[in-house]
């Protein structure tokens, strides 16, 4: 039975919607969050793996680190959990215009069968050559000893991810929806990384969205949402939809 979920607004029926989804979204498929008490930077430090600088002072160790994400995220263990199920369920049914903005590496949104998605910090499927920036699916692991398929060149294929200090992708793009939209809803992320933790203040600035965090807790934008669900995804998330869809109909 789904949680009943009481709405402080519903956009109207034709009403455009922007979803910014962070790792917590992706917890209980079973990828780690990066924050948490148990998560990434726990275990490894971003200035030795998400940096360009520390690609180019250690390259080996940081294919190693995306390698070993990579192969995680390919077993059959990682499938998408009733969250972007439901997101998915929102862009089949919901009769206006919908985006999901994730800050995820991972391909579950697009495995759950969600079709309106920009991956603003790349993806794990991608390679992305150093010199040339010719981009290529990627499946398997990475090396320094692999050849562009672009320029031939060897030794600077990377993976095709953002890391600190480079530029999210599709940012003139998600800026335009932002600034339209009617609704934005901000999941599982906490709310520590720019641009995407300020894009509740631009929607807010920019136009007369109602702005709506679902997360596990507070995250540390918490207060400049005027609504706000807190629990975990895979529950939250159905309600949510199911109230919005059920409110609309
Ligand atoms: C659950 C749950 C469950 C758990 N259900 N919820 C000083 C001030 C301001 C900015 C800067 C500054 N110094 C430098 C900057 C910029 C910098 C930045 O923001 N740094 C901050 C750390 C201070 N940003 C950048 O460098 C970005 N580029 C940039 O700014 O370019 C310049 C520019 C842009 C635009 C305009 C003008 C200039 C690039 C950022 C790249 C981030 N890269 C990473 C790695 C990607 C590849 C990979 O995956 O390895 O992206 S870092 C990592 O953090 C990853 C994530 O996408 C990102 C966000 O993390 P997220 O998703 O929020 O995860 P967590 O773990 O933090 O949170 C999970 C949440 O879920 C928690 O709240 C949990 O409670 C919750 N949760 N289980 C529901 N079951």
């Amino acid at each position: 039975m789904q949680d009943v979920l009481s709405l402080a607004h519903v956009p109207p029926r034709d009403g455009r919607i922007v979803i910014l989804t962070g790792a917590g979204i992706s917890q209980e498929s079973g990828l780690e969050t990066f924050r948490d008490p148990d998560g990434i930077w726990a275990k490894v430090r971003v200035e030795d793996v998400a940096t360009p600088e520390a690609f180019a002072r250690d390259p080996d160790a940081v294919h190693a680190f995306y390698n070993m994400r990579r192969a995680r995220h390919r077993t059959a263990a990682v499938a998408p959990n009733p969250a972007h199920l439901a997101l998915a369920r929102l862009e089949r049914e919901w009769p206006g215009d919908m985006l999901i903005v994730t800050q995820n590496v991972d391909s579950l949104h697009e495995r759950a069968g969600s079709t309106r998605l920009i991956h603003m910090h790349g993806v794990h499927s991608k390679a992305r050559c150093n010199g040339c920036g010719h981009v290529v699916p990627w499946d398997g692991d990475m090396s320094t000893a692999d050849e562009c398929a672009g320029c031939g060149a060897p030794g600077g294929l990377r993976p095709h991810v953002v890391w600190f200090g480079e530029m999210p992708l599709e940012l003139d793009r998600i800026q335009a929806a932002l600034s339209t939209c009617d609704l934005f809803i901000s999941i599982g992320t906490s709310g520590n990384v720019y641009p995407a933790a300020g894009f509740v203040k631009l929607v807010r600035r920019l136009g007369a969205a109602h702005t709506v965090e679902i997360n596990l807790e507070p995250s540390r934008g918490a207060s400049q949402f005027e609504e706000s669900h807190y629990g975990t995804a895979s529950t939250t998330v159905p309600a949510y939809v199911a109230a919005l869809l059920a409110a609309a109909a």
